[in-house]
């Protein structure tokens, strides 16, 4: 539809709102961030995650995973801290992030209500978390903190009962609507990935090849606007600049001796300082 504005994110965009850091900012002033991710099964998704999302500035993170995975976790990512528990006060974080990896069974669907119900802080759904989502949509209506939904073309077909063939013939509209309905920023990820935010902002992302189409840049994906979102003061250029780095490495990974079909999630996390040199 004509009357939806829509916004080329470029790298002059990233450059002028990633926030610069002064030299007297300590670890709080890049925030505390929380991570539900990973499963017996999945243990892949919380360590991708959350390597993406330290790669990425994050000052402290914690992560919530089952206990049983923790050891695995903890050698890959030292950088990060643990929580565990049935009570845990959601609002003790500068925001979270949950999905990747925690599977469609066990405690995550229960997880993802408490947190609907009680946190103010921001909020990334992804993954298995939109799977849980779409028996909670309406609750996202009233929420006065914001949520964060990232989900690929198949997840967005669960979440609105249509197909993957409609929401790719229709993909600003389909992103405009559900944002401004739900009152969420939307993710719609893809060749082109769009970011919708609530007040119908929209910007689409130019960066970005097959490269990524390998099971776990996704993970990848949410840790980094998980990152971007407690470093930035506002929510959607920390998004659109969070998909845009994640982009702009598999691109770069192309130009300096990769191929579209060797590259893996964790490759993306190491192209990330490379890019960030050359941006920052
Ligand atoms: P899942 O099995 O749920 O895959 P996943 O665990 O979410 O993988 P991951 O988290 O690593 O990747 P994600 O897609 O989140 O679902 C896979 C199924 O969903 C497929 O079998 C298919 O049915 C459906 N599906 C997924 N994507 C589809 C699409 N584009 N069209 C039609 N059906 C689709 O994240 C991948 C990341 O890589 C995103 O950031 C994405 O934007 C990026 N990316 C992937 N291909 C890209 C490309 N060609 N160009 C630019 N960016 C690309
Ligand atoms: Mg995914």
């Amino acid at each position: 539809q004509a009357n939806i504005t829509k916004q080329l994110w470029t790298k002059k965009d990233f450059i002028s709102t990633l926030p610069k850091r002064t030299p007297f900012s300590h670890k709080g002033s890049f925030g505390k961030g929380l991570l539900i991710a990973g499963s017996e099964n999945m243990p892949g998704a919380c360590a991708l995650s959350a390597k993406a999302a330290l790669t990425s500035g994050i000052g402290l993170l914690s992560l919530y995973v089952p206990k049983s995975i923790k050891p695995i976790i903890a050698s890959h990512v030292p950088e990060a801290m643990y929580v565990s528990g049935e009570d845990i006060d959601w609002n003790a974080y500068d925001g979270m992030a949950i999905g990747p990896g925690i599977g469609r069974t066990g405690p995550a669907e229960a997880q993802l209500r408490d947190i609907l119900a009680k946190t103010d802080k921001p909020l990334l759904i992804d993954a298995d978390g939109l799977y849980h989502l779409k028996h909670y949509l309406p609750m996202l209506k009233n929420k006065q903190s914001p949520v964060i939904l990232t989900p690929h073309p198949g997840e967005m077909a669960g979440l609105t009962g249509l197909s993957i063939k409609e929401i790719e013939n229709s993909r600003f509209e389909i992103a405009h609507q559900f944002a401004k309905e739900y009152n969420v920023y939307l993710v719609l990820k893809g060749k082109y990935t769009i970011v919708a935010s609530p007040e119908g902002e929209q910007a689409v992302n130019p960066t970005g090849n097959p490269a990524l189409a390998k099971g776990g840049t996704g993970d990848v994906l949410s840790g980094m606007i998980l990152a971007f979102m407690l470093q930035h003061k506002n929510l959607f250029p920390a998004i659109c600049n969070a998909v845009y780095l994640h982009g702009a490495v598999s691109d770069q990974l192309i130009l300096k001796g990769h191929s579209q079909m060797d590259v893996l999630a964790s490759d993306i996390i190491n192209g990330i300082p490379m890019v960030l040199h050359d941006f920052c």
